[in-house]
């Protein structure tokens, strides 16, 4: 089955490549180590390969500060290992989307050693530098990785600005060759065969055009950034600049991630006649959980009520229908463990709340990506100390809330750092039960989970009913069916205040999907668990019991 636009019926396989597979020794993951399991990825089914950056860098930010944007950094292999991969992938049928870091790059790319030399340089306006105000940073604006946004220069006098680390200063889109840069870097890859961008933070390019204080909450040394750089006022302007440059040249898959984008938002970048971006990485539904206290934002370990969720993704769902497209994600390497997070990873319920999650996720309208280890119900970390966490954001975020502000006691912060660290979903890739999970010979950069002697793609290669080959199916479904990329979304009447059970319909001309879930580890009986007439395409158990839902199942029928 082929939709109007290839993208749309396609899987996304995310590869964090630092972590998936090494080949020489060294305990990094590598091209050369992607390129020899382009086998288990095809095997799953799926279309496009995301890697995360693998482009020069100093890594303090694992890759999203890039020192240059044309070479491969050493750690990962070189221009030719990159080659290899992009011809390999395509000998399979499948396609290798970049990700894109062009918000910042690296206080170590030549652009930004040239515009520190002075006010004069020709690459100054590359990068954003204000005056002090009253001698201290010209606003309050804080760091998504803590601290100030702002960092001193002493040699001119001036502060540059830094959304993330330090070491990550932002690129100045209003300047236009800054932004022509962007695009030749972007029209180089592609011609050398690259399928498609994830463009990183790409919302926030477009600062204010006039910068001010942001709202500081209760206890905090800095205001939260993002309501005043996300989505900003030339952004549809950059991005249609982008797209007449880049995107309307070569045939290009793009996701946006867009943090602080509502559907109004998602509306305009993704819409559907391909004049900025395919699709958007929306935080909404995983920022549901954050903690009650604005000041502690996403650090908490409080699990997100069903019927929060599931208004959350409902509304995305019926506001985009036939106007623009949405990405499907659960996790990614930001995002803690989808089975941890939403499911249960008890090893009684692991296996069937993951592929119970994936059903859910997988049936709805969208383009569905699949972050390595998730199509084996990888769980999150089990780091009992703050020295475990490699992560400069958590690292940063214990610093600075449990020893500076004091907002926040060591103990409970370690709970949420057990719950949301970036660090539960960079663990490596468990392969099979042998030293180090299979990942490397040579100790890791980051441990390994320990449950690798299980939970591993070895063992679920030769289990039939693993939450791998759940995956394949859900796959294979959506390639098969049109109305799953096609068709209209309703929940189920009745089910809009379930607190246990999430219930939705896909319908086109031909058919209707009706899927079936229980979030709870309960037995239960829902009326509408068991259509009148239609044919189940997929469960979690082996049997049907009508109308009675065990714990965390999910079913999928055709009726009619
Ligand atoms: O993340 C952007 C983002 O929204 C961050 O706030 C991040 O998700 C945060 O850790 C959540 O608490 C992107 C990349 O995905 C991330 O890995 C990078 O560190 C970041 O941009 C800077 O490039
Ligand atoms: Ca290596």
């Amino acid at each position: 089955y082929s939709p109007k636009y290839w993208w749309q019926n396609a899987v996304v396989y995310q590869v964090y490549p630092r972590s998936f597979q090494d080949s020489n020794h060294d305990g990094i993951g590598d091209l050369k180590g992607v390129t020899s399991r382009l086998d288990y990825i095809q095997k799953l089914g799926v279309d496009i390969i995301w890697l995360n950056p693998i482009y020069r860098s100093p890594n303090v930010d694992n890759g999203y500060d890039i020192s240059d944007y044309r070479a491969i950094d050493p750690t990962f292999g070189s221009l030719a290992d990159f080659k290899e991969l992009l011809a390999a992938a395509h000998q399979r049928g499948l396609k290798i989307m970049m990700d894109l870091v062009v918000n910042h790059s690296s206080d170590e790319h030549e652009w930004f050693q040239q515009s520190r030399q002075g006010k004069t340089n020709p690459y100054r306006d590359y990068y954003i530098w204000r005056d002090p105000v009253d001698g201290h940073a010209p606003t309050n604006w804080g760091s998504y990785f803590s601290g100030s946004a702002w960092q001193y220069d002493e040699a001119s006098g001036q502060y540059y600005l830094h959304l993330f680390a330090t070491k990550q200063p932002d690129l100045n889109w209003e300047n236009p060759a800054l932004r022509h840069s962007v695009y030749d870097i972007m029209n180089w890859w592609a011609n050398l065969g690259v399928d498609g961008f994830r463009m990183d933070v790409i919302n926030l390019i477009s600062k204010p055009a006039t910068y001010q204080d942001g709202q500081k909450e209760r206890g905090e040394a800095f205001a939260n950034v993002e309501p005043i750089v996300a989505n900003g006022h030339r952004i549809h302007e950059f991005l249609q600049e982008m797209n007449q440059a880049v995107m309307q040249k070569h045939d290009l898959v793009t996701v946006g991630e867009t943090p602080g984008a509502s559907t109004t938002d998602a509306k305009q970048y993704a819409n559907l006649t391909e004049t900025e971006l395919n699709m958007v990485f929306e935080f909404e539904h995983v920022s549901l959980d954050g903690n009650p206290n604005p000041a502690l934002g996403k650090w908490n370990d409080q699990k997100v009520s069903l019927p929060a969720l599931r208004t959350n993704l409902v509304k995305w769902q019926t506001e985009l229908a036939g106007q623009a497209w949405n990405s499907l994600y659960w996790n990614n390497h930001d995002q803690p463990r989808v089975v941890s997070r939403f499911g249960d990873d008890s090893p009684a319920y692991r296996v069937v709340s993951a592929k119970m999650l994936a059903t859910i996720l997988h049936c709805l309208q969208g383009t569905p990506y699949i972050y390595a280890g998730e199509e084996l119900g990888m769980t999150n970390a089990p780091f009992a100390s703050l020295a475990a966490y490699q992560d400069l954001e958590s690292q940063n975020a214990y610093r600075q809330l449990v020893e500076e502000e004091h907002l926040v006691d060591g103990p409970t912060m370690l709970k949420y750092l057990a719950a949301h660290s970036r660090d539960n979903a960079r663990t490596p890739m468990q392969w099979d039960a042998s030293l180090n999970a299979g990942f490397s010979d040579h100790d890791p950069w980051l441990a390994v989970n320990p449950n690798y002697v299980t939970i591993n793609a070895k063992a679920a290669l030769a289990d039939p009913d693993s939450v791998f080959y759940h995956y394949q199916k859900l796959i294979q479904l959506r390639h098969d069916l049109p109305v799953i990329t096609e068709g209209k979304f309703a929940l189920v009447t009745g089910n809009e205040n379930d607190a246990q059970v999430f219930a939705y319909t896909r319908t086109d001309e031909t058919t209707t999907l009706l899927v079936v879930a229980n979030f709870t580890a309960t037995t239960l009986t829902r009326s509408f668990a068991q259509p009148t007439a239609g044919t189940l395409l997929l469960s979690n158990y082996t049997d049907d019991q009508g109308t009675t839902l065990r714990p965390y199942e999910a079913k999928v029928y055709q009726l009619n």
